[in-house]
């Protein structure tokens, strides 16, 4: 089977955020999405979330989700370097119930957006990734479309 360029980047803050982020995983496969997970933590490897940040776009990635709890400004990095769309995970792991990450995620300064979703919402990450990429993709777009009526119909994610 051939390697798929991935098109979506997952990004997390540490290898304790990854079993959150299997949630985004499974949903990229259902979709059919090719992607990558990556730990770059913004505090402990800043150098590697600049050059990942700066090299996305032609790296043929066409988002960006960011995971990262306590003081998160992992999704932060990445929009300040890329002109790809970049989704927020605030990630509850520090003593203040993940509002410290949500509010660090979600508090961007205008001009540099960062599209935050709930605490711990590594689903609803990957369907708005998908989302973004079913603008260009009709066949994705009608994926949304199946997954949207099986919602309706009590499918839980
Ligand atoms: C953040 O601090 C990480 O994203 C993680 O959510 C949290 C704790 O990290 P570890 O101490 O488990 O590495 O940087």
């Amino acid at each position: 089977m051939a390697i798929q360029t991935p098109l979506v980047g997952i990004v997390m803050g540490s290898a304790s955020d990854q079993p959150k982020m299997q949630a985004a995983e499974i949903i990229l496969d259902r979709f059919g999405v090719p992607y990558e997970s990556n730990v770059i933590s913004a505090h402990r490897q800043p150098e590697q979330a600049h050059e990942y940040s700066k090299l996305a776009e032609e790296r043929g990635l066409e988002v960006i989700i960011a995971a990262a709890g306590r003081a998160a400004h992992l999704a932060g990095v990445m929009a300040a370097n890329t002109i790809l769309p970049v989704i927020g995970v605030p990630v509850h792991g520090g003593h203040l119930g993940g509002a410290d990450s949500l509010y660090s995620t979600v508090q961007m300064p205008s001009g540099v957006p960062v599209a935050t979703v709930g605490i711990d919402q590594a689903t609803n990450a990957a369907i708005l990734a998908v989302q973004i990429i079913a603008c260009h993709n009709p066949e994705l777009r009608e994926k949304l479309r199946s997954f949207k009526q099986e919602l309706s119909q009590g499918l839980k994610v």
